[in-house]
């Protein structure tokens, strides 16, 4: 049984949830890209597999204009064939020992994801563990960060609803374990 858990913040509400973040109807859901905006394996191969062709010609449109996409920065595109109306692009950090930056720029991708959903006026947006897969970022520790920024745009209004996707039971026992730190059971 996929685990779920939500926590009221302000205004809005923050869900946590055990699964597939390309079945998810939210206003707009967040990729963990690359600089290329290529596509790539993980929740990205994922959520191109799931939005159709049109996403990485939308991608390539993008690229073709400002060349990548640095890290901690964030594009919107349509969401094409998912459920979701909008995909937000954004790209973590590489993780090399957490002295390289890689807090500010975790916490920058995040930020930018929720800047690109305000200028839309897009109130729910769903997000995965960004960095937390191949780009290597312990979990126990962008996790933290992450519901951090998360509960700061709940807080002032900025979104109402974020859903938070993790993809095992072991990120849900670690996320829902920083959740309930920061914002009580
Ligand atoms: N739904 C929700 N979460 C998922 C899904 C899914 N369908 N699939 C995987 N995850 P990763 P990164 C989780 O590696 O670390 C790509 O190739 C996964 O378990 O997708 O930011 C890009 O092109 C993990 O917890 O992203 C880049 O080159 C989390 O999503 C690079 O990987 C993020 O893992 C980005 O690496």
């Amino acid at each position: 049984m996929p685990r779920t858990a939500h926590f009221p913040i302000g205004p809005g509400t923050l869900r946590l949830i055990e699964g597939d973040i390309t079945r998810d109807d939210a206003d707009a859901i967040v990729n963990a890209a690359n600089a290329a905006l290529a596509g790539g394996g993980g929740v990205d191969g994922a959520i191109h597999r799931a939005a159709g062709p049109r996403l990485l010609a939308a991608c390539r449109d993008i690229i073709a204009e400002i060349d990548h996409l640095p890290p901690g920065q964030a594009v919107i595109t349509p969401g094409f064939d998912l459920p979701a109306r909008a995909v937000i692009h954004t790209v973590g950090p590489i993780w090399y020992g957490g002295s390289h930056g890689e807090p500010d720029t975790l916490r920058s991708a995040y930020a930018a994801s929720l800047a690109r959903a305000a200028e839309h006026n897009l109130s729910t947006v769903a997000f995965p563990a960004i960095s937390t897969g191949v780009y290597g970022y312990p979990v126990e520790l962008a996790a933290p960060l992450a519901l951090g920024v998360l509960a700061e745009a709940l807080g002032t209004g900025t979104v109402s609803e974020i859903r938070m996707y993790v993809y095992s039971a072991a990120a849900f026992a670690a996320w829902n374990e920083a959740a309930v730190t920061l914002f009580g059971g």
